[in-house]
Parts: C-alpha cells; structure tokens; sequence
C-alpha cells in the first residue's frame, strides 16, 4: 500500500551527550566548551548545567527499560569527544568507549537499533583552546582519531552514524549570535568554521566507508523551508536568497560538495568567503552521505528587504539579541550580514507559536521533506522533531500532555504523506526520549516521553515518569503509524 510506512521504519527517540548524561567529570573525561561556558555567569538559563543533567551515565539501563517498555526501535544519542579522547587528540580513554560499548549492548539487548551522534556540540575545551576549535584546520585529524576509535569499537553494533548535529545552529548560534560558545559575533570566523566543519564532516564519511562498509553515515541538519511572505516576485526571491543562504549553503555542500555559486560570491564581495583549496573541493566531492539527518522544528519567512543600508557600517562587537538559530534573520542592527539587502525575516501570519516563539508548522515538514527528496534524492532520517513545553506533574504523579501528542501527531500525518508523494524516510526520531537541558533555558523547557523529576538548581529524586505521550507513542509504534 503506498501510504503506509515501511515495514522495518525506525521509529525512534533522540538525546545528546551533555543534555542527558551528567558525570561531567567521570571515569577520566575531559572538561568540554558546554561545561566551561555554562560556568560563565549569565550565559546559560539561570546558570544551569549539565553537571548531573539527567544522570543517563549512572541510570542509562533504567532509561533503556523504558525504551523497551515503550517499543521503541531506534535511539540516537551522541557520544561526549571528551570522554572518549579527554583532551581531544591525545591519548583514548578506554572508559569512555567502554561506557557506549555497554550503552549499545543494552540497546541491541533490548531490541533497539543504535544511532550514534559523533559531535553534537560538545567539542574538548583543550581544543577549542590550543586551536580555536572547528576555526582551525587542526582539528580535523583529532576528529578523524576520535572517529576512528569509534568505528573500530563499535562497527560490528552500530549500523547508523551521524556525523555533525546542525552545524548550520551551532555555527550560527557560536560566531553570529553569541549565543552558544565561543560566543563571538564575527561573520567571517564563522563561514570559516563552517568549512572546517564540512572538511571533518566529509573526512569522518571517508573513513568511515573504508573502515565499515556495512554502516550507513550522513550528517543531521536543522531544515526548515523559507516561504514568501506574499506572491510579489520581489519577496519570492528574497525567499530563494533565503533558502540559499540559510540551507543551501551547507546542504549543497554535503550532498554535492560544491558550495552554491550564488552565495559563494556575496561573501567573497563582502571578504568573509572561506578559503577552498583544490584539494578541499577533491575531498569535497569524494565524500557522499548514505542519507540525509534532518531536525525539523518549524521553517520561516522572509519578504524582501525594506532596511535602508546605514552609512558608515562598523565592525565593532554589536548587542545581539538571542534570535531563533532555526533562521537567519537579518536585522537593522547586522550591518555586516550580508544577507542585510537580500532578505528580511518576519513573521508568518497563518502560524501558530510555541510559549518559546517557535512556529507550529506541520505542513512546513512535508514541504522540507520534499524539497530535499527534489534536490538531493538521498534517503532522509527524520533525525530530531518534537514539542518543548512547561510540564506539570499532577498529584497522582501523572503528565498529561495532550499538546505534545497533537504536536507529534501532526507532524507525523505530514511524515506519512510526504511518504507517499515518494520520500524516502528510514527512520524517525521524536525528540527527546526522556526530559533533558535545553541548552539555553535549563529544564524548564521539556521535551521528553519520559517526565524527569529535577529543577534548575535541586536534582530532586530525578524519578523517571512517563508521561501520556509515552503511552501514546507506544502505540503508534505498535501500529506502525497506522493509527
Ligand atoms: C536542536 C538540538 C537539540 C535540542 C533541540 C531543542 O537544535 O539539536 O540538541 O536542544 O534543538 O532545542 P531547545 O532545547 O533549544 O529547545
């Protein structure tokens, strides 16, 4: 039947390191930019840290249980560099490998398909201090080490690799908004880690098709598709400007290995295109990802722009506000984006928002769906979707949680026809299997199936709690999306 999901579909939930597994300091792992820049006053929401975060390292069997209960059949998480190479490029720590060799043992005890992060942001502050992080070149054969240590370890486990976790959000966030670390607001540093970024990204899909043959491997990106805010040609093709820079930029490059001409010339105008060498572009090209990760949170619009160029722009360090990492809105206040005369982020006015500002846009996932199935024709994986949202715990210890159903419920209405219009969707994780650190509002901003018990600053029980989406998801599994 054409519109029923695959008989083998990986329905999942997904986490990261930092957000969930706490020992910051454990069995021999080194210090990353998250636990250094969460101890940097006002930085993260309330000074909150992952310190304990959820405690997944001490309780990742009881979190398993709960996966099994659920039925689930794929879990991403992602592996914490610095536990596994503390300092980033010396010697590996056989504890850390040992910690996500038990992890994946677990899961495949229990029926569950691994799917395994290599860098969901949290890079070894050594590093980021003795090379300035994905800034410099030098970083790439530590991540090659790192990557290699993992393939070796766990080839024969782990089918599904990610590479990168949205590199287009933790460049954005780190160079552009000040937002993440370093925390700088420089164009230019940022489209040069950006190229680093794909160097390693398409280094690591190398190696990894000599060393395991049998996996699969593609990076994850945050996708969301840019629309007109009205059909005047002009606010049409701030739309394309839009799509270009905020998607094309880094999705052309992993799937063709080319960044996009157009692009490419506004920076060079502007001085702040990296430097791609011939050798760049071989490694480039060779390096194809198996699939395509997509998170989809929601997309944006644009309308052409109607912000006179201040004279006499200036360089000088600016107050960024902390902006939405899923679009690149240019505001007065970025003289120095070059996307300033190109395009103007507003808002949609037929959509609905998040308490956090985040539009509701279901329909915006089949369009992303189809728009990569358009350019790209690579399997995609439905990486990251889900719901942030204030829950409350009742007296009887129960989370209803009707809003994250119908937020789930929506998106996957618009996963399945997407399916039947012809993309092809191997897997999808809900994000996140259980209540994490949202990394810029603590834990007050929930996502979870299962309901943890802590607050900002008291750990409390930690008591795993699931919640009605929990049970809900449980059987949509059950019925393969049939519901
Ligand atoms: C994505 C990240 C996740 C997760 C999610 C929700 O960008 O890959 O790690 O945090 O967004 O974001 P937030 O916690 O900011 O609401």
């Amino acid at each position: 039947e054409i519109d029923s999901f695959p008989e083998d579909f990986l329905w999942g939930a997904a986490s990261a390191a930092y957000q969930i597994e706490g020992a910051w300091n454990e069995d021999g792992k080194g210090p990353s930019i998250w636990d250094e820049f969460s101890k940097i006053e006002g930085k993260t929401f309330e000074g909150t840290n992952g310190e304990v975060a959820v405690d997944h390292y001490h309780r990742y069997k009881e979190d398993i249980s709960y996966m099994k209960e659920m039925g689930l059949k794929a879990y991403r998480f992602s592996v914490a560099w610095s536990r596994v190479i503390p300092d980033g490029e010396g010697e590996i720590n056989e504890k850390g490998l040992d910690f996500y060799e038990n992890l994946v043992d677990e899961l495949i005890k229990n029926g569950i398909e691994p799917v395994l992060t290599l860098y969901h942001w949290d890079m070894p502050q050594a590093l980021q201090d003795k090379y300035g992080g994905w800034e410099s070149r030098e970083v790439i054969p530590a991540f090659e080490k790192y990557c290699e240590a993992l393939f070796l370890r766990l080839r024969d486990k782990v089918k599904y690799w990610v590479t990168m976790n949205e590199q287009n959000v933790f460049t954005s966030l780190g160079y552009r908004w000040a937002a993440h670390p370093p925390a700088v607001t420089d164009l230019k540093r940022m489209y040069a880690a950006n190229h680093v970024v794909n160097l390693a990204n398409a280094t690591a899909i190398s190696l990894f098709h000599q060393l395991v043959p049998k996996g699969l491997i593609g990076p994850s990106y945050g996708y969301g598709p840019i629309y007109p805010l009205t059909a005047d040609p002009s606010d049409v093709l701030a739309a394309e400007n839009a799509e270009a820079f905020n998607n094309d930029w880094t999705l052309d490059v992993y799937c063709r290995g080319t960044y996009p001409k157009f692009v490419m010339k506004q920076l060079e105008h502007l001085g702040i295109a990296p430097q791609v060498t011939a050798e760049d572009s071989r490694l480039l090209t060779s390096a194809t990802p198996d699939f395509l990760g997509i998170n989809y949170y929601h997309g944006g619009t644009v309308q052409q722009n109607r912000i006179e160029k201040p004279e006499n722009q200036s360089s000088t360090e600016k107050n960024f506000s902390k902006t939405d990492p899923y679009l690149m809105q240019p505001k007065e206040e970025q003289a120095m984006s070059p996307e300033v005369p190109m395009f103007n982020g507003i808002e949609n006015p037929y959509l609905e928002k998040t308490k956090w500002g985040w539009e509701i846009d279901p329909v915006g996932f089949r369009v992303a769906l189809r728009r990569i199935q358009s350019r790209y024709d690579l399997p995609v994986f439905v990486t990251e979707n889900g719901l942030g949202a204030i829950d409350v715990l009742t007296e009887d210890k129960k989370i209803h949680d009707d809003y994250r159903i119908d937020y789930l419920n929506e998106h996957l209405v618009e996963m399945k026809k997407a399916i039947a219009d012809g993309v092809e969707v191997i897997g999808y994780c809900a994000w996140s299997f259980t209540d994490l650190l949202s990394w810029l509002n603590g834990y007050k901003k929930r996502y979870g199936f299962v309901y943890v018990d802590r607050d900002e600053h008291d750990e409390k029980t930690l008591e795993r709690i699931p919640k009605d989406s929990f049970y809900w998801y449980q059987q949509v599994i059950k019925e393969n999306g049939e519901n």
